[in-house]
């Protein structure tokens, strides 16, 4: 074994604490090491983390992804040494090379915990994330287990446990978390909140004077307080024993800890949250522990040895589990089907076959109803299709029309109602993803995606497959005004990488979204949908919207050989520049239309691709979108944007686009001006024929 062997200094009481000390001198030396990170946490939490891991926590380190594991959650990831130095010690693939490079390029260390971690089940760092991440991971675990488990069949059966601090539950998001689990009645989701009265300012006491246990409890959570007992095992044992059997409501441990337990100087002060504590101070931690003074890394052999047979016991686990599958496999082979399909995400053959085809006649018709349709067309094909709104189903079209609501007590109905609360609805959408065995959407307004933004770009970070329905995306909304008129959201969310926006320009190209967002596994796909109806294109005269795939595609070809001017726009505005291809050609000015519902996607296309829709020749460029312009530069260089650069108005939406210069008339006046003086043609370019 590669690990340093314990010289006979070591006294510890006992092995559990032999353990729980190694844990806490790994967690100070790889700060000390990186000189960076946060020791004082790791510290306060080893004992508590140690009773979980050791007596509760059905995992297998062997293999991660075991379906049916308990998940942990450490919501305040900057601890995340301590997240490390459970996965080390019990055998994860995480080995003390790795702690060692905490905090280093390349390492499997990060600075938060990432979901890149072999055994890490979510990327936490921003507060109260992973506390809505484990709302979702929870929910997820209630449908399928509604959905799935025959009696004397609980195949799926398993916890969520979560850490979080002060900052945790003191961000806004943890009351929307908080709230919905305990609406929910989420009674497998376990949240322990480390009351150590500690921020970075200071003393809690500064910002923070909540009843933290009457919070929860008005939120209907059962509530324990075990007071000052962050090292008392018995007392954690017995609390998390209590949290697991109180089967019908969510359950909050509020434990009184000491950050930086045990340094003599920075123990129970903020200095121990963020800073590496120091050579000294950390030698007189270590001697506080009955460690040696000046060891380094040092992981006796022992406590590697006995917190390895969280492994032993974890494959076990997993061998029974596998058994119990098999049974259930006999007894219900199509379930059994449904669920390894769910898990895998595999869609089954010709899945994407009833998806509806629009004709001209079926519109106009808004982007968001036809979504609607996708929507429930593949909801039917692929059952592990859930999600919803944040109370506004019926605008966003986001009902599955077959399926009943997700409630406490029927958990497997696939309508999720949110309520008003935006940010867990989008935490808890990648909470669900990240569980599997789901594939969640989330809708609300587009312009709200402010109120879930921090989600959606850990969603982004992670690379997870949430689909976001987002109407009303444009001053075309109308009457609700320049509060629910998103003007700078397209391009903001265009911004963050691996996010892939798609705005679709009618009802076909709409269904092609959805096929996009499905066949996306590597991150989440937004639709950004319209409220007003838009008309359907004739694709007997214009090309097919399976051009939706590509991002971009030519809609409608110039006359002559070479365009004189490219006319570019997504979602609503392609009708305009459609329009003003013709009305172009009366003043001798041969246009081309393409319609870019997706910036990502065409960027993924090829050069020649990309080339043959956007020909490099061609610098007559103008976009069209109804929001601001800047992004739109990447495709027109020194061409023009018609875009809008300022706040919306409250008026109908059909005079809002016009006197903000959306009409075919201001497209004919602003291709003309690219073009130049007189409107002509540019020189060397054919005229149409
Ligand atoms: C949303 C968000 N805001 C701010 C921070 C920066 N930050 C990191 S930890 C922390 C607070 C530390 O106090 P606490 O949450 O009680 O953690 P403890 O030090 O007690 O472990 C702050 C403000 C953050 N990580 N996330
Ligand atoms: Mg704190």
């Amino acid at each position: 074994m590669d690990y340093p062997v314990a010289q006979g200094a070591v006294s510890a009481h006992s092995i559990d604490w032999l353990c729980i000390n190694t844990m806490r001198t790994l967690a100070m030396d790889a700060v000390q090491q990186a000189n960076s990170g946060h020791p004082g946490t790791p510290m306060a939490l080893a004992p508590a983390g140690y009773v979980l891991w050791m007596r509760f926590l059905r995992c297998n380190p062997a293999n991660p992804r075991w379906f049916n594991r308990d998940r942990f959650v450490l919501s305040a990831g900057h601890a995340s040494m301590l997240l490390y130095a459970l996965l080390h010690l019990t055998g994860y693939d995480l080995p003390l090379g790795e702690i060692r490079r905490f905090r280093q390029w390349g390492s499997r260390t990060p600075g938060h915990s990432e979901l890149i971690v072999p055994g890490v089940e979510t990327t936490t760092g921003p507060l109260g994330q992973g506390l809505m991440n484990a709302v979702g991971m929870a929910m997820a675990e209630a449908h399928l287990a509604a959905v799935f488990n025959r009696p004397d069949h609980a195949i799926v059966d398993h916890h969520t446990y979560v850490f979080c601090s002060d900052g945790d539950v003191m961000e806004g998001a943890s009351h929307e978390a908080i709230s919905v689990a305990g609406h929910l009645g989420l009674g497998k989701l376990i949240v322990l909140y480390d009351n150590n009265h500690i921020t970075i300012e200071g003393d809690t006491k500064l910002a923070y004077s909540d009843d933290v246990a009457r919070r929860f409890e008005a939120c209907h959570w059962h509530v324990q307080n075990l007071g000052d007992a962050a090292n008392d095992l018995a007392a954690l044992e017995q609390g998390y024993a209590n949290a697991i059997h109180e089967a019908s409501r969510p359950s909050l441990i509020i434990l009184r800890s000491h950050i930086g337990y045990g340094a003599p100087h920075a123990q129970d002060t903020a200095k121990a949250h963020g800073t590496p504590l120091g050579e000294a101070e950390v030698a007189a931690a270590k001697e506080f522990y009955g460690w040696p003074r000046d060891a380094k890394f040092l992981v006796p052999e022992q406590a590697v040895a006995h917190m390895r047979e969280v492994r032993l016991k974890g494959a076990r686990r997993e061998a029974v589990w596998q058994e119990k599958f098999s049974a259930y496999r006999n007894a219900y082979p199509d379930l059994a089907g449904q669920l390894e399909a769910a898990l895998r995400g595999a869609a089954p053959d010709g899945w994407d076959t009833t998806l509806p085809e629009f004709s001209p006649q079926d519109g106009p018709m808004a982007t968001r109803v036809a979504s609607g349709k996708a929507l429930n067309a593949i909801a039917a094909q692929i059952p592990w299709l859930m999600g919803g709104s944040a109370d506004l189903a019926p605008s966003t079209e986001t009902l599955i029309k077959d399926s009943g609501d997700f409630e406490k007590g029927s958990y497997q109905h696939r309508n999720i109602h949110w309520g008003i609360r935006e940010h867990v609805m989008c935490a808890a959408s990648s909470g669900m993803a990240l569980h599997g065995g789901v594939r969640p959407y989330a809708a609300t307004f587009l312009i709200f995606t402010d109120y879930a933004r921090p989600a959606i770009r850990l969603a982004a970070l992670m690379g997870l497959p949430v689909i976001y329905v987002m109407t009303h995306d444009s001053i075309g909304l109308g009457e609700d005004g320049p509060t629910h008129q998103p003007v700078e959201h397209l391009a903001s969310l265009r911004a963050m990488p691996n996010l892939c926006v798609i705005r679709p320009a009618d009802a076909n190209e709409t269904a092609y979204a959805w096929r996009a967002a499905m066949a996306r596994t590597s991150g989440p796909t937004l639709l950004a949908l319209t409220r007003q109806a838009l008309p359907i294109f004739d694709r007997t005269r214009l090309a097919s919207a399976a051009g939706v795939l590509r991002g971009a595609y030519v809609l409608a070809r110039e006359k002559g050989s070479q365009p004189h001017i490219i006319l570019v726009a997504s979602g609503s505005e392609v009708q305009l520049v459609l329009e003003a291809q013709a009305r172009l050609v009366e003043r001798g000015i041969d246009a081309r239309v393409v319609s870019m519902p997706s910036f990502e996607l065409f960027r993924a296309q090829g050069a020649n691709y990309r080339d043959e829709v956007l020909p490099p020749s061609v610098t007559a460029r103008l976009a069209v979108e109804a929001a601001t312009s800047f992004c739109w530069y990447e495709w027109v260089a020194h061409g023009d944007v018609l875009g809008l650069d300022r706040y919306g108005a409250s008026a109908p939406g059909q005079e809002n686009l016009p006197r903000f210069g959306f009409t075919v008339a201001d497209v004919v006046e602003r291709a003309s001006r690219v073009l130049g003086p007189g409107n002509s043609a540019p020189r060397g370019a054919a005229r149409p024929s």
